[in-house]
């Protein structure tokens, strides 16, 4: 419990209990309380850096205020528009009491870093510290990153927005612990390589109720990193492991995946990815070790269900990424990768691409089943890439196929209405005489459907993302779309 407490990253442990010993001591003696948090107060309508932080007395900066922290402390950011790109550097909270810099009472908070010097790396910088919470904060532009979270633990970005950032809107690496919940990340990526939201090297993650859009790839804005590399929607690489990705939405990441796993150069494993919604990217989702070889790079364990993908140019991609057949070095080591009960619908449209793309040659032990696969143009569940057979270990079960199903691989699917209701205008629920109702088979399926009704109802469990609800009330759960207005372009 102390450790837990007072753990700080130069892991002086002794020292710490025995802080923590004296200050149980102080408060037994009822004469002292735990250090008192203080909260630090920003205005950029009538602060002064010269001022004490307090309520009535604001300081200017939110560069002042983070100066002034002790742990524990907190900021509360009044409306504004900020121009600086302030840096939380070796300052922690605790687990019991995290230091907050946030927007007070949902103030309209904006950091413009536009003509901010390209280091630091973000426009919002948190490095080397740990137990930090950063909320309602609106990153309007940065040449570099709009957050960056680097070598710290135990970080949570709840609610933030971040429009027309050179590089990630949200960025972490070599992080523990760490939740995205409630952002908006849209035309990220302007300048150079990374992705809309990047992960690397990052061991327990959430991300959810996220809305990752509006990234035109318009590659001639990429000064440094090449045309066309990176600008994915969700990205989690390089060893990211023991993470969720769930109930976000992810639109318009022009010809990039939406929701990429790729353990790249480090073994990544144990993810789960359920109740998003993908549409007008390149593929839906896709995995990969794009730089891994026979004992580097290993991705493994991971689950999606309750997922939609649908107007992608495909809907799930497995790729031999950059892997080059005369060079048996390369080995994109991917196993055991389970899809279960999702809605794949009217991908490929003008460009072939199909439901299911599986062309990773050394993809072992893949689950398809009870998947709702319908008029992806170049095939429902197909073989890419100059594959001949599917991999080793593969079950492709009780999944719904209706459209061009010429190069489909043997499985025991079933053909039939979908019976959906608004497939083009993106409600997949289930309707009286779909085929899919009841049709699907009880292993491996998840507890909930998308929206949380309990499987199965009826006879049993139906196939794709939603189970049928003979009242049809519940809608479908998709985030709605809240874009940032008034915003300045590049
Ligand atoms: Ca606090
Ligand atoms: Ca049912």
């Amino acid at each position: 419990m102390y450790i837990n407490l007072f753990y700080d990253r130069s892991g002086q442990v002794a020292w710490n209990i025995l802080k923590a010993a004296i200050c149980i001591l102080l408060l037994c003696c009822s004469s002292f309380s735990l250090a008192q948090a203080t909260t630090f107060y920003v205005s950029a309508a009538n602060g002064k850096d010269t001022n004490t932080g307090g309520q009535s007395l604001p300081f200017k900066t939110i560069q002042r205020a983070i100066d002034a922290l002790t742990p524990g402390d907190d900021v509360l950011i009044g409306a504004g528009l900020y121009a600086e790109s302030p840096q939380l550097r070796n300052m922690s909270g605790t687990a019991a009491n995290y230091i907050e810099i946030a927007a007070q009472n949902g103030a309209n908070v904006s950091i413009e870093a536009l003509n901010d010097p390209e280091d630091p790396d973000a426009a919002f910088l948190i490095e080397d510290s740990n137990f930090i919470r950063l909320k309602g904060i609106r990153i309007n532009g940065s040449r570099r990153h709009g957050i960056g979270v680097f070598d710290s633990n135990h970080i949570k970005l709840l609610n933030n927005v971040t429009y027309n950032t050179g590089k990630s809107g949200i960025r972490a690496r070599y992080v523990n612990d760490i939740l995205l919940d409630g952002n908006d990340v849209s035309r990220a990526v302007q300048r150079e390589i990374q992705e809309s939201v990047s992960l690397s090297n990052v061991d327990g993650f959430v991300i959810s109720n996220n809305y990752v859009h509006d990234r035109p790839r318009d590659d001639s804005l990429q000064q440094e990193g090449g045309v066309g590399r990176g600008g994915e929607g969700i990205d989690v690489k390089d060893g990211s492991r023991n993470g969720k990705i769930h109930d976000n939405q992810v639109e318009g990441i022009e010809g990039k995946f939406g929701i990429y796993v790729d353990a790249y150069d480090v073994d990544s494993y144990d993810i789960e990815i359920f109740n998003n919604v993908v549409t007008g990217c390149g593929c839906g989702f896709a995995f990969s070790t794009e730089n891994g070889t026979s004992t580097s790079g290993y991705l493994r364990q991971v689950k999606m269900y309750n997922n939609i993908s649908y107007g992608n140019r495909c809907g799930i991609y497995f790729g031999n990424h950059g892997g080059d057949a005369s060079r048996p070095d390369q080995v994109r080591r991917v196993e055991d990768i389970a899809i279960v009960n999702n809605t794949i619908y009217g991908n490929g449209i003008g460009v072939g691409g199909g439901g299911i793309d599986i062309g990773n040659p050394h993809l072992v032990g893949l689950t398809i089943r009870n998947n709702l696969i319908f008029e992806n143009q170049g095939g429902q569940i197909r073989l890419t890439g100059g594959l001949t057979a599917v991999p080793p270990r593969t079950v492709i079960e009780s999944n719904l196929v209706r459209g061009n199903t010429g190069s489909n691989p043997a499985g025991n699917n079933l053909q039939g209405n979908p019976g959906v209701q608004n497939a083009s205008g993106g409600d997949f629920r289930l309707t009286t005489g779909s085929a899919a109702i009841d049709a699907g088979q009880l292993t491996g399926t998840p507890a909930v459907d998308q929206r949380g009704i309990e499987r199965p109802q009826g006879a049993g469990i139906d196939i794709g993302a939603f189970e049928f609800e003979s009242n049809a009330t519940t809608p479908v759960d998709n985030i709605s779309p809240n874009p940032p207005t008034d915003l300045i372009f590049y």
